[in-house]
């Protein structure tokens, strides 16, 4: 057992996938409130999502696993606890904790190294205990593995700008986006805040998306922690961004899935120009917002949350018929997933997992400098 990736393509051997069981819609915290009144929960209300639906999820999940074993990838699981309890620290107190389905938000593996993001919601900030059983377990397993957490973060008041939300949904989609490529959002910089899913890694290049849960000073605190690397901080004209991932997926050496209606800074497009990559834009999603299954946060643009098992492989939810038949063009062997079920528990086939180990080595595929990168 060995712990080993440095991008998000090549061939996967190990990789946990997430559960559904005991998700909550959660209670509201600073900058999180759910407000779905059609479906059981106006704004304030929070508890368990329905049965039927964590059955539906897990059957999804379940099979997702079986088939990536089928495929000779070991499939390890997280603990479920019980989301639904009340958690406090002695800074604050929160109504319930959240789920385990995506475990891509909460850890990163960089070479031999997992890291625990520090999160930045209250309701995840007791997530890590999901899976602090199988890090333990590489940790005995994989002399040369290493286990790192972020600070965990005091997430008070001070972490969050009051009153957010109703002024920034009051803004139009320009200043929106002004906001946005300032990093004016959710959270303030008192302290390093991200989660692992804001990080597309490409070898030696690490590209954070700066979002609504991550900030510059995570940024900062990733590109101090990991000196061999370079760091970039990027943005997206994505008005509410939540994760890399639905946004800039790396594919493979020299492309990168991109979601064009949420525009990548010129920079970014030209470091990866200049350093021979292709920049492809998804492929309109299956559905439309309106069709999302109900109590879903995510986006349509789960469509290309893709998970490669290697260079020329690539899962992709099984209704996205558009996005399959793009990847085929491009050359590669597409396995059809069915997985939105999956999406109201926090996301598609990327964020439902974690590499554990891929094949290959730390290489430099950006050998030449652009602009700020
Ligand atoms: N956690 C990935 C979701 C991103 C999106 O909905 O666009």
């Amino acid at each position: 057992m060995r712990v080993n990736s440095w991008n998000g393509w090549d061939p996967l051997t190990h990789v946990i996938v997430g559960r559904a069981d005991g998700t909550m819609v959660q209670a509201p915290e600073p900058t999180v409130v759910r407000d779905w009144p059609d479906d059981g929960f106006p704004a304030g209300a929070y508890g368990p999502l329905p049965d039927d639906m964590v059955q539906a999820a897990n059957a999804q999940l379940d099979a997702f696993a079986d088939l990536l074993r089928s495929r000779g990838i070991r499939v390890d699981r997280p603990d479920v606890i019980d989301f639904g309890r009340p958690v406090s620290t002695p800074d604050w107190e929160q109504g319930s904790m959240f789920g385990c389905m995506p475990p891509r938000d909460v850890l990163v593996t960089v070479g031999s190294e997992i890291l625990e993001a520090t999160m930045s919601y209250r309701s995840r900030w007791f997530e890590y205990l999901c899976y602090r059983p199988l890090l333990d377990s590489y940790f005995r397993d994989d002399p040369d593995m290493r286990w790192e957490a972020a600070p965990k973060p005091r997430l008070t008041d001070d972490a969050y700008k009051p009153g957010f939300w109703p002024e920034y949904e009051a803004l139009g989609f320009d200043e929106q986006i002004a906001r946005v490529r300032e990093n004016d959002l959710a959270l303030t910089e008192i302290e390093p805040l991200f989660d692992a899913a804001d990080i597309a890694r490409c070898g030696k290049d690490l590209f954070v998306q700066l979002s609504m849960v991550t900030n510059r000073s995570g940024v900062d605190w990733l590109r101090r922690h990991f000196p061999e690397h370079r760091v970039h901080p990027v943005t997206f004209g994505n008005t509410h961004p939540v994760h890399i991932d639905a946004t800039w997926v790396p594919l493979r050496p020299g492309l990168v899935l991109h979601c064009g209606e949420r525009e990548a800074e010129e920079d970014l497009v030209q470091y990866f120009k200049i350093n021979d990559w292709e920049i492809v834009s998804a492929a309109r999603p299956a559905k439309t917002w309106d069709e999302l299954p109900k109590l879903c946060f995510c986006s349509p643009w789960l469509s290309m949350n893709v998970l490669s098992l290697s260079p020329d492989t690539v899962c992709v939810e099984a209704g996205e018929t558009a996005q399959m038949e793009l990847l085929d063009s491009l050359g590669f062997e597409v396995v059809p997933v069915p997985f939105w079920d999956v999406a109201p528990f926090g996301g598609g086939l990327h964020c439902s997992t974690v590499d554990i180990h891929r094949e290959g080595e730390l290489q430099d595929y950006f050998p030449k400098r652009y602009g700020r990168f």
